[in-house]
């Protein structure tokens, strides 16, 4: 039995999509170490079977986002397919020019034009992965920035990176009007003194000097302590430009812990403003919502699958919550200004305890009540330890 408020937002959860990140399966660490976990996927097949898992158990996670080169193969039509045996269709394809010596000073801003023309011809290739695979977004994060007051000539730099935007995202047009280059910033690291995309006003600018096929990647983990990241988010949101989220929890830099688990209170409040500003819906027939939830995240001390689990999970109970939050009364109250009224109506919804109605939820769509204890009772984390000998390791942490 669901609660009747409960029961008035639940067709709202119907069709929620968050997409896994297929290196959230691999082995994962620190730059101090990086366990190895039984069971760790040693191809992007065995992590897409994961990630299917994760889907079946909670029906929430439809897609799996590739990072390329780490999830090179031969035949991505291919690739593909296995994904569709698998329940899961491939998702965002995320560029990488953070790992190769020739772009230690840069890539898509480099001062050497062949050292650009690299870089550029890496996403041009991605591009050709996204046609395969028939993935909608290609994500740019770029490691790019400077050390040392001097080092650089800041402006050149970010001069460079729109021509150098403006050529991928030309060809990224000629793939059709709905594929979308989605450029994330972050203030810092492996950059320490600037980074050439630190924050939603450069990428935003960027992307719409490209067009409107290009917004803005917010990544939860990228900000100075104490941002107010609800409020970049009305504020994209509000100039039509949010394409998606990087979730995860932070407490000191880029921890890339797990959605809801530093600060549940933060990932209601993203989500509010998300619900207010128009941008959540339930995925369009091809699986994507206009505004793309992602996960960002490593598991290097716990379990990966269940990890996962408790992500997604996490992300669909705040959702729930923030649909509870009673708008009219709200506003009532805002436009009255009744501040602390305003603030308990909001808090109420935060407050309220959802999960046996999702748990109902749930159930009524042949999913498992309670999917970490259905999955710790599977058997796949055991059968996965047993097949799998000599997991694959990342290397960028
Ligand atoms: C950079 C980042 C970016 C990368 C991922 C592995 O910190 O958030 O999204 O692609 O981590
Ligand atoms: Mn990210
Ligand atoms: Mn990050």
């Amino acid at each position: 039995m669901t609660t009747a408020r409960f029961a008035q937002i639940a067709p709202q959860l119907e069709g929620q999509a968050i997409e896994l990140p297929s290196w959230a399966f691999g082995n994962s660490g620190t730059r101090f170490k990086v366990f190895g976990s039984p069971g760790a996927p040693r191809t992007i097949e065995e992590k897409i079977a994961d990630a299917a898992t994760v889907h079946r158990l909670t029906g929430l996670a439809p897609s799996v986002a590739l990072h390329i080169p780490w999830d090179l193969v031969d035949d991505y039509a291919g690739l593909r397919s296995y994904a569709a045996e698998q329940g899961v269709a491939l998702g965002t394809v995320n560029s990488n020019t953070f790992q190769d010596d020739d772009y230690k000073l840069g890539g898509l801003t480099h001062v050497d034009a062949k050292i650009r023309q690299k870089a550029i011809d890496h996403h041009l290739e991605c591009l050709e992965v996204m046609a395969a695979t028939g993935s909608r977004d290609l994500k740019i994060w770029l490691a790019d920035g400077s050390n040392y007051p001097g080092q650089a000539d800041l402006r050149g730099r970010q001069d460079r990176l729109a021509d150098s935007l403006a050529t991928i995202y030309e060809r990224l047009v000629e793939l059709g009007p709905e594929r979308r280059l989605v450029l994330e910033y972050k203030f810092f690291e492996p950059a320490f003194y600037h980074t050439d995309v630190p924050d939603w006003g450069t990428s935003y600018a960027q992307v719409v000097a490209l067009g409107d096929q290009a917004t803005v990647c917010l990544d939860t983990g990228h900000h100075a302590p104490g941002t107010n990241i609800e409020f970049v988010v009305m504020q994209l949101l509000r100039l039509g430009r949010l394409g998606s989220f990087d979730f995860n929890s932070r407490f000191y830099a880029d921890d890339d812990l797990i959605v809801g688990s530093a600060d549940p209170f933060q990932l209601f409040r993203i989500l509010f403003e998300v619900i207010r500003g128009g941008g959540y819906g339930p995925a369009n027939p091809d699986g994507h919502s206009d505004v793309a939830f992602m996960l960002d995240q490593c598991h290097n001390v716990e379990d990966k699958i269940p990890g996962q689990i408790r992500s997604v999970l996490n992300v669909q109970e705040m959702t729930a919550r923030a649909l509870l939050v009673d708008r009219d009364a709200l506003a009532a109250a805002q436009e009255a200004g009744d501040v602390l009224g305003a603030h308990e109506v909001f808090m109420d919804a935060y407050q309220t305890d959802v999960r046996a109605d999702l748990a109902a939820w749930r159930e009524e769509r042949g999913l498992p009540a309670y999917p970490m204890k259905a999955y710790a009772e599977s058997g796949y984390q055991q059968q996965i330890e047993a097949a799998r000998v000599g997991g694959t390791q990342l290397s960028w942490t």
